[in-house]
Formats: C-alpha cells, structure tokens, sequence
C-alpha cells in the first residue's frame, strides 16, 4: 500500500499523503514517496502546478512521526534532519509551483511541509502549530528558518517558543495561509488556483519562482541580477514570442506551448 497518491489532470499533479490512522504523521516510507514524487514532477516537463494534501477528515499532516523520533542519537537525529530537509527543498525548488490544501490538524513537520509550498490554502477547520519544544527538540524541516521568513521573525518565535496552536482565522490574519476556504470547498479552490496558474506561460511561472526564491536570500543587487537573468531569458521563448504577436495583430491567443 502506497502512503503518497499521486494523480495528474491535465497540467495539474494532485499530491495526497495518505496514512489517515496516523493522522498522516510522516514516516520515512512517506518522505521517500514524497522524494520520489518530487523526482518524477521535477522530470515531466508537463505538470505545471502541484497540489498537496492530507487524505482523511481530520488532518494534513499531524508532524513528524513521534514513534520513529524517540530513539534517535545525534548522528541518526543529524541524518534525519538531513534527509527530510532535502526531500522539502526539493518541493521548494520544484520547477512548478506547488499549493498546500490544507484541512485539520497541520503540527510539527506538517505546517513545515506546508511552509515549503508556494501557496496555502486552509479549510476553516485546520489548526497550525510547531509543538516541538513541548517535545523536548525544535523544529528539523526548516520550521524555525521558513516560518520567520513568512510571517516575520517575533511571530515565528512567538509561535515556536510557546508551542501555541493557532487555528484558520488567526493564520490568515499573520500570513501564514493565503486563502481561507470552507471545508467543503477546499479542493475545489485550490484546483481552480492551480488551474489560474497552469493557464499562464509555464516557462514564465517557472523564472518567476526561481527568480523569488533566490532573489529572497540575497541583497537587493544581486537580487535584480538574478531577476535580470530570467526575464532576459523569457526572450528566448516561443511562448513569449507567440502571445505578444498575437496580441500585436490582434489575434486570439490559443495556448502556451511550454517551449
Ligand atoms: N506521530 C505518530 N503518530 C501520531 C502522530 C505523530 N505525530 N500524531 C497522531 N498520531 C497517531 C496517534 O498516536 C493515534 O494512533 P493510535 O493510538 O490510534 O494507534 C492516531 O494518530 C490518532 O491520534 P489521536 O488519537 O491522538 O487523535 P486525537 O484526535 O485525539 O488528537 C492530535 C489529534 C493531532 C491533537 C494528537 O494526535 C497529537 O497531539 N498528535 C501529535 C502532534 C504533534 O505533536 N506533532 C508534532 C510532532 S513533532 C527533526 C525533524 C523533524 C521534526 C523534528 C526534528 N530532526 C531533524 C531531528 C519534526 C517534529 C514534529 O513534527
């Protein structure tokens, strides 16, 4: 039995964590499925946007699986880190965006997870929360890195040093989500974002992300630089070619041909 899902619809790869009796917690055959996942996305120059989610009522992900932690030594607890945070930089560095739909509990190495898309999108039911000092270990999937980067640094350390959960409405208020959807509707929002997206020029969507994301780590200069490079090498598209010649002769535009 797999514990990932992997669907596509059109341009549109759904990605499901599925080990509803755990609440989805993250084992390792999770974090390797999820690699493997990233792996193939990554190669199929035909998915433009991702989605992940929880499958089950109550949760997207409850964290890292506490059972498979408690033992660990140092080097084990080193190795661990190591690999969980290479399986979430290669969701972070995906070449098509990815959207977190997020419902029920979303704690520990599952918010982390969600902090490593592009884009949030909670149901009214979800609950966030980094509880790892009430565990006795800090956050090990770049919790403590990418949470302050997305809602600033005393937030993060407000939110990580009492171990406080937050529900929907509060994350939306500090920008820890994007959208805020009722339960019933969430796929269907985030299948409509992904859809928004993947009409775009992927090539495009695909500089601009990797324009963001490095430029976000360095200072302003180097950070144009970076932006400088990939809008030059827009040019050097047909899509960008195609659309701005129809639009000059006045033609309608069919769709984006990914080259
Ligand atoms: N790990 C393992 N099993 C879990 C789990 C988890 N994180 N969360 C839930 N489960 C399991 C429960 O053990 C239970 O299993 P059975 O007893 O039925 O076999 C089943 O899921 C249903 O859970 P409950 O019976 O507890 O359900 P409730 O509705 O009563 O409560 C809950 C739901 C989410 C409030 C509760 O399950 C809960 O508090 N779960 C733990 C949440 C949590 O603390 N998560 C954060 C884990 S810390 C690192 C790398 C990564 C990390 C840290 C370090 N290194 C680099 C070393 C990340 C750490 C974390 O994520």
């Amino acid at each position: 039995m797999q514990s990932v899902l992997y669907q596509t619809k059109e341009n549109i790869a759904t990605v499901t964590i599925s080990r509803p009796k755990a609440l989805n917690a993250l084992n390792a055959e999770i974090l390797s499925e999820l690699s493997d996942n990233f792996k193939k996305i990554q190669q199929d120059k035909n998915i433009y946007v991702v989605i992940i989610t929880g499958a089950g009522e109550k949760s997207f992900v409850a964290g890292a699986d506490i059972s498979e932690m408690k033992d660990l030594n140092l080097k084990q607890a080193h190795e661990f880190g190591n690999y969980g945070n290479t399986v979430f930089r290669s969701i972070e560095n995906s070449r098509a965006p990815v959207i977190a739909a997020i419902n029920g509990y979303t704690l520990g190495g599952g918010l982390e997870l969600a902090l490593a898309c592009d884009i949030r999108i909670a149901s009214e039911d979800a609950t966030f929360g980094l509880p790892e000092v009430s565990l006795g270990i800090i956050p090990g999937y770049g919790g403590t890195q990418r949470l302050p980067r997305i809602i600033g640094i005393s937030r993060a350390k407000k939110m990580i040093y009492t171990a406080e959960r937050i529900n929907a409405k509060r994350a939306l208020e500090i920008g820890l989500i994007d959208m805020l959807t009722q339960k019933s509707d969430l796929m269907e929002t985030a299948m409509n974002l992904a859809s928004q997206i993947a009409s775009q020029a992927p090539i495009s969507v695909a500089y601009a992300k990797d324009a963001i994301n490095k430029g976000i780590q360095t200072d302003i200069d180097t950070a144009c630089a970076i932006e400088t490079d990939f809008f030059a090498k827009c040019f050097e598209t047909q899509d960008q070619k195609n659309v701005m010649d129809a639009f000059l002769k006045k033609e309608k535009f069919v769709k984006f041909k990914n080259k």
